[in-house]
């Protein structure tokens, strides 16, 4: 992201349709015909003195000056036909992506003047159209025609125009009430106030008021070498389906849906919905899980987000629907690919529409007790006998579960040459090997299965589940500690299903390559250290 330099930055501004131009005719809006002539009476759109001065040809407007050293020029190109936005289809955003390319070369930077009603949508199938775009491409529109005595639409445009015209952000974005959104990010939110638009999970890109401030480390960074990509093929057979209470098992005849799922990513766990999502998923059928709350994102927190995860649906993290239908557009539209390919781009952040959960966040979540902090009080008790360092707390865990769940090999090291009790369980079951499974600590893993430590069957039989949930979120480093304290890889989760299978469902390669690498082992556990 870069203010723009230069006396005078050129922008094309397409105008598509849109209320911001339309007419009442018979006491209902239609697009209209000829904005550029209105703009032109506008002195805030329209510098003539300057023009005709500068000698600029009949299509080409100029701004007032809006900083010292330099102009903003623009010419609008009014499309044939214009829309009302209800009925922009991908062709048309197709052939905006061409005509961004077309003109790509003359133009610093680009305004799409474009309804409301699915400007969300059509910001979300340019950003994946556009790879590798260098300019400021930056979509705007209005609730009320401009022409009106009360408009919010010479305001989104003129702020468009100028955030277009005085720097670089290299994005898809949608302008909107003195917001400048992640297109792919943002969604229309109320049908009639000026403030139509928020984007739920990421902070605008820029806002503007008395001054201009740009979330600098949001805005992507570009590949300064790479062309611009227009990517036309985008698949048409792609559709959005709204998960309802007591929705019947069946399914659009598609080769891509979005889910809108309740909450956290969550469905209905009645068999035969989940027997015909994995069923479709099977056959090719390619479904992304998005939740149809406006903020937040897909879990496997709960059983019934696990039972999505589980039938084959990919979580869509928090990605907007509308950014979730065009990036399915988008890759099941790219020639060439597998299945598995495809599924796995699906997971990936391609033009900054999601936030895949850190490895951080994948980590089960550990409460600190008391013990948590002694290790070196621990290490003081050297000199102690085996039946102190024994002792419990109130749910029961001794100071090798501490020691354990904390990753700390001296301290356990030196607990085990005191001769406590290695399979010792807490008031819940759990043993030292679990937490240190959970705490993700190889060492202490490795130390405690020397010393003769195994899960019990208990905590074997509940692994299935979690194995799942690792298997689904590509957690390679779950699954290897699991196997490493003698899981039973191939343990199924409460739906019966295994962690290969929920690899494979989700396009995990990595996940699914490790597992078969086991083959025979799977079913199996991991030789126990001699
Ligand atoms: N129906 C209009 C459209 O999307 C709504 C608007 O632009 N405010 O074209």
């Amino acid at each position: 992201m870069a203010r723009a330099v230069g006396p005078e930055r050129r922008l094309l501004a397409v105008y598509t349709g849109g209320t911001i131009g339309m007419r009442s005719e018979l006491g209902v809006l239609v697009p209209g015909t000829g904005l550029a002539a209105i703009l032109r009476t506008l002195p805030m759109f329209h510098d003539e003195e300057h023009a005709r001065a500068r000698g600029l040809s009949e299509d080409t407007l100029v701004l007032p000056p809006a900083s010292r050293n330099q102009r903003i020029l623009y010419t609008v190109l009014e499309c044939q036909p214009l829309f009302d936005s209800s009925d922009m289809t991908i062709a048309e955003w197709v052939c905006l992506a061409q005509t961004i390319k077309r003109h790509y070369e003359q133009y610093h930077g680009f305004v799409v003047i474009h309804g409301t009603d699915t400007m969300a949508f059509a910001a979300s199938m340019l950003s994946f159209m556009l790879e590798n775009l260098q300019k400021t491409v930056i979509l705007t529109g209005a609730q009320v025609p401009i022409h009106a005595l009360w408009s919010d639409g010479r305001e989104n445009l003129l702020g468009a125009l100028l955030m277009a015209g005085q720097y670089v952000i290299p994005e898809v974005c949608l302008f909107f009430q003195n917001q400048l959104f992640r297109g792919n990010r943002a969604t229309k939110v109320d049908a009639r106030r000026f403030a139509a638009f928020c984007s739920p999970n990421l902070l605008p890109l820029a806002t503007v008021g008395a001054d201009i401030t740009i979330n600098r480390e949001l805005v992507r960074k570009v590949d300064g070498k790479a062309g611009l990509v227009v990517h036309s093929s985008m698949e048409q057979d792609v559709g959005l389906l709204r998960l309802y209470p007591g929705i019947p098992a069946a399914l659009p005849p598609l080769k891509g849906v979005v889910m809108e799922t309740f909450g956290s990513g969550n469905g209905p766990t009645k068999p035969d919905l989940l027997q015909e999502l994995r069923v479709a998923t099977e056959r090719g059928l390619v479904i992304v899980n998005c939740t149809h709350c406006l903020q937040g994102a897909v879990t496997t927190d709960y059983a019934a987000g696990m039972a999505m995860a589980g039938a084959g649906v990919i979580s869509g993290f928090d990605m907007t629907s509308e950014a979730a239908l065009a990036k399915l557009s988008y890759v099941l539209g790219q020639p060439g690919l597998s299945l598995d390919v495809r599924k796995e781009l699906l997971t990936k952040d391609l033009r900054g529409e999601m936030t895949p959960p850190s490895v951080e966040e994948r980590r089960p979540s550990l409460q600190g007790n008391t013990l948590g902090g002694g290790v070196s009080w621990l290490l003081s008790l050297s000199g102690s006998q085996g039946s102190d360092l024994g002792l419990v707390d109130f749910n029961g865990q001794t100071p090798l579960h501490a020691a354990a769940r904390g990753g700390h090999t001296e301290a356990v090291t030196m607990l085990l040459q005191r001769g406590v009790d290695v399979n010792t369980r807490d008031t819940d079951g759990f043993s030292p090997l679990l937490l240190a499974v959970r705490g993700r600590h190889p060492g202490v893993i490795g130390l405690l299965r020397e010393a003769g430590a195994s899960l019990s069957t208990q905590e074997l039989e509940e692994a299935g589940t979690e194995l799942c949930r690792l298997a689904y979120r590509a957690d390679l480093e779950g699954l290897q500690v699991w196997w490493q304290a003698g899981a039973d890889l191939g343990q199924p989760g409460y739906d019966g299903h295994s962690a290969l299978h929920v690899a494979e469902a989700a396009g995990n390669l990595a996940v699914v390559a490790f597992l078969q690498s086991l083959e025979g082992a799977v079913g199996a556990q991991a030789p126990c250290p001699e």
